[in-house]
């Protein structure tokens, strides 16, 4: 039945939307095609932050209050889309945080999930359910869900790492729980390199439970071996058109990714390479490691150095360009959506 012409339709549905709204009712057809988009649209933009203007305003931040004062003295990297949320994609939240020499960030423990990916400088550790582990540039530690952890700086120089939490993820749950320790330092009761040596050397010792759940048992996956792998895997095979050489960290009690909500991934491109587009739906951060070079995202071109991140927000098309022998870390929410059914990618 074609519909009566009505003069005042206008008005009329203003006038019926004011009504119903103070019963907390509101018309779907006004709202639906943001709600259900074609495609994914996110208030995330493409996004790079260069180290070398981050780190004098981390370094005066050093000056200005202490690790412990600050209990985790970080500069969150705020994607420029979504100022004053803190996240740097819509589900993820980075930061770089810095801890001078002499300091300890006090122990603490939440149900969000932290990764560090070092930045600069060696010899900080993290202790994590009572083993500590050294950082060295290029390493990538976990913090799983629920385990007391402090950093610590007993070294000579300013360690800065890159964290990444799923702090946004565990509020869209309302799960969040955060605790303190009794004391700033956890008591040490392993010796460093246990949980490398339990999980990490291709064995486990039988009957071991899972010490972390769903989370890697090993919490630090050092760059020299990542490193290594990546070059062993460029000897052998031909790089991916789109990736060049790429790796997920894995957790060696299942397969799967080392953490429940983010999944992490370390990549090699040939010097002079230029990968064909690609798109995904986890929007992810990279790290810079090694190389330079530049990379486009969604049409934006950003030049890249070591120590610089940047990020790719999803289904926006990414091509990187490498000057020289390029390695990139990186990090996304993939997992929840894989277990979801919802990730998707494509090539070209
Ligand atoms: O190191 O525990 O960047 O609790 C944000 C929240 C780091 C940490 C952050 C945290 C931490």
């Amino acid at each position: 039945m074609a519909s009566v012409p009505q003069p005042n339709i206008g008005s009329a549905r203003q006038d019926l939307y004011r009504r119903m709204d103070r019963h907390n009712l509101a018309p779907l057809w006004e709202v639906l095609h943001a709600l259900i988009p074609n495609e994914p649209a996110t208030p995330c933009k493409p996004a790079l932050w260069k180290y070398r203007d981050a780190r004098p305003y981390l370094m005066e931040s050093g000056k200005l209050i202490t690790a412990k004062e600050a209990i985790r003295r970080v500069l969150i990297l705020e994607n420029p889309g979504m100022r004053g949320e803190s996240c740097i994609t819509q589900s993820l939240y980075a930061g770089l945080q810095l801890i001078l020499p002499g300091e300890i960030a006090p122990s603490h423990r939440h149900s969000q999930s932290a990764l560090r990916f070092i930045v600069e400088g060696s010899g900080a550790y993290t202790a994590v359910d009572g083993e500590r582990t050294t950082m060295h540039p290029g390493d990538f530690i976990i913090t799983p869900s629920w385990t007391f952890h402090d950093h610590g700086n007993p070294g000579n120089e300013p360690v800065v790492w890159m964290d990444g939490l799923d702090i946004r993820i565990v509020q869209m749950f309302g799960a969040q729980f955060h605790e303190v320790y009794p004391e700033e330092v956890q008591p040490v009761s392993r010796s460093e390199g246990a949980a490398a040596a339990r999980f990490g050397s291709g064995l486990i010792p039988l009957g071991a439970a899972a010490p972390f759940g769903r989370t890697s048992p090993i919490f630090n996956y050092p760059y020299a071996r990542s490193r290594d792998a990546l070059h062993m895997l460029s000897r052998d095979q031909d790089p991916d058109a789109c990736h060049g050489w790429k790796m997920q960290y894995v957790n060696p009690l299942t397969g799967g990714h080392a953490m429940p909500t983010i999944a992490a991934f370390i990549q090699l491109l040939p010097k002079g390479y230029r990968t064909q587009a690609y798109r995904c739906t986890d929007g992810t951060i990279y790290s810079v490691v090694e190389g330079q070079g530049s990379v486009t995202v969604g049409g934006e071109r950003f030049e890249f150095e070591p120590r610089d991140t940047f990020v790719v927000p999803s289904w926006k098309s990414m091509q990187i360009e490498s000057n020289g022998e390029t390695v990139l870390f990186s990090f996304s929410d993939r997992p929840g959506q894989e277990a979801m059914g919802l990730w998707k990618e494509k090539r070209g």
